[in-house]
């Protein structure tokens, strides 16, 4: 079923739950090439969230900033290639949203523990604005804040759970968002976490 959270912002409740298994198949083996860190911000501080990435780019935050990159600064290899199946479900989500012939070319795998939380920001670190983002929710459900245009605008309060998936373009690309502290509690497949998949095209 079709949510519309705002305009440009689509939820597609239980639309991952197909995919879910094949999914978290494939995540352990590519967290084992490119392993989930706490990035520092640019301010220095580790964030509460655990992050990866796979695809052609990666998303990276450290005292330079915020920006893509093609090699993992862990490692100085490039990020493991985004499986097929990732690909599909990321195009299937964005064409049932209006965006047909979405091909993201970076997934930022985000792992929240209980107490793990990301303050309102905006995504603007991408290429094109006019491309969507589409979000993959797996793991224990969390209240997601979806604001407006400034960050001082109230945040609508949105529960997110397993299998969930957002789509963010147009008017709301640019939305403030972020997500309250993950509360504790066990997941049958993922235990006491939840994982966020983000798809994007970076460049
Ligand atoms: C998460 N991740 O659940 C959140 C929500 C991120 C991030 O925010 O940057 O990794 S994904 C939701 C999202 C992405 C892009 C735009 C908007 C929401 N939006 O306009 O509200 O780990
Ligand atoms: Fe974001």
């Amino acid at each position: 079923w079709q949510e519309v959270l705002g305009d440009g912002a689509l939820v597609l409740r239980g639309f991952a739950l197909p995919y879910a298994t094949a999914l978290l198949q494939a995540l352990p083996v590519l967290l084992a090439q490119a392993p989930l860190r706490h990035m520092l911000t640019p301010g220095g501080q580790p964030m509460s969230v655990a992050m990866s990435s796979c695809g052609d780019y990666g998303w990276v935050s450290d005292r330079r900033g915020y920006r893509y990159a093609a090699q993992d600064p862990a490692s100085n290899l490039p990020w493991p290639p985004l499986p097929a199946d990732w690909l599909r479900l990321a195009a299937s989500a964005a064409a049932a949203a209006g965006f047909a012939g979405f091909v993201p070319d970076a997934c930022l795998i985000n792992c929240y523990q209980p107490g793990a939380r990301m303050a309102l920001h905006q995504d603007c670190d991408e290429r094109d604005f006019g491309q969507p983002i589409v979000s993959v929710s797996l793991g224990l459900p969390v209240m997601f804040l979806f604001g407006g245009m400034q960050r001082s605008d109230r945040a609508q309060r949105v529960p997110l759970a397993h299998g969930d998936v957002v789509v963010w373009g147009g008017p709301a690309r640019l939305r403030y968002h972020g997500v309250l502290p993950l509360q504790p509690g066990s997941h049958p497949q993922l235990g006491a976490q939840r994982i966020n998949l983000t798809f994007r095209k970076a460049r």
